[in-house]
């Protein structure tokens, strides 16, 4: 059968993180990483990504002396055009600010979308910092728009009294750390936006990020939920690689691997449902 290419886009933003600047330089390395001669283009299940037909490498979007409100009228309007001819993005962040614009133009072509989020951190907050478009609020922010169907929450383990109202408010499902009974079947109707804050890792795994909060996922959990959850993979972001805390580009070499099962679980999904 003949694919629909995933578009992988880099979206190099780090003016909305609450605490350390530096995820706007992670397209590149996730891109270096993901060529890089110590691996090999195959997906685990059984994609050649050196086949150009496959995928397409759109680059950064180009946000330069943009102001916040202007970079993110960007960013939705490149996201919409390639939701409208191509369907399917994987952007590569950027910090996770840049999952409100993304995931706007998915609610807005896609009536009855569910997000499935891997994060440390719930990302709900009202406000944070008198920022409305912190890299701490974008589901807040998404679930106010009333477009989003469902957003289950895997790895959670900052909670607070805030968030947890907030996540009762939007009834958002949260899969804490303490409780991952249920992550290993989850099942969707319709189509699936996938949200990766790479804190949902474990430090151990992923030390290059800006928040390191201890206690999280294996690389291998995470890998199997996108491999094996029920539903229909239609986009997905990566996010909140910080170059500046990596060590030896460890945390970009999780980032493209988890980049090329993205992209064979999109590719997998279109050919049982086009
Ligand atoms: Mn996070």
């Amino acid at each position: 059968m003949s694919f629909k290419p995933i578009q992988v886009l880099g979206v190099p933003v780090d003016s909305n993180s609450s605490y350390m600047t530096g995820s706007a330089l992670a397209p590149q390395h996730i891109r270096e990483a993901f060529f890089c001669d110590s691996a090999n283009l195959s997906t685990e299940t059984g994609f050649d990504l050196g086949d150009e037909r496959l995928w397409h490498d759109l680059g950064d979007i180009n946000l330069h002396q943009l102001d916040n409100q202007q970079a993110f009228d960007t960013i939705l309007a490149t996201a919409k055009k390639q939701v409208a001819e191509h369907k399917h993005i994987l952007s590569i962040g950027g910090d996770h600010s840049v999952s409100f614009p993304l995931i706007s133009a998915y609610a807005e072509a896609f009536p009855g979308l569910n997000i499935l989020h891997f994060d440390a951190h719930p990302d709900l907050y009202d406000n944070m910092q008198d920022n409305p478009f912190s890299h701490a609020s974008p589901f807040a922010r998404l679930m106010e728009t009333g477009q989003v169907k469902r957003l289950v929450q895997v790895g959670i383990r900052t909670l607070n009294n805030h968030q947890k109202q907030q996540a009762q408010r939007f009834g958002v499902e949260q899969h804490t750390m303490r409780d991952l009974s249920g992550v290993d079947g989850l099942k969707f109707d319709g189509p699936v936006y996938l949200s990766i804050d790479l804190d949902a890792l474990d430090p151990a795994y992923a030390p290059g990020v800006s928040h390191h909060e201890p206690g999280g996922l294996s690389t291998r959990f995470l890998l199997d939920v996108i491999h094996t959850f029920k539903g229909q993979l239609i986009g997905a972001d990566i996010v909140e690689l910080n170059p500046h805390r990596d060590i030896n580009s460890m945390t970009a070499m999780v980032a493209a691997k988890l980049a090329k099962e993205v992209i064979g679980r999109m590719l997998l999904d279109q050919s049982i449902n086009p």
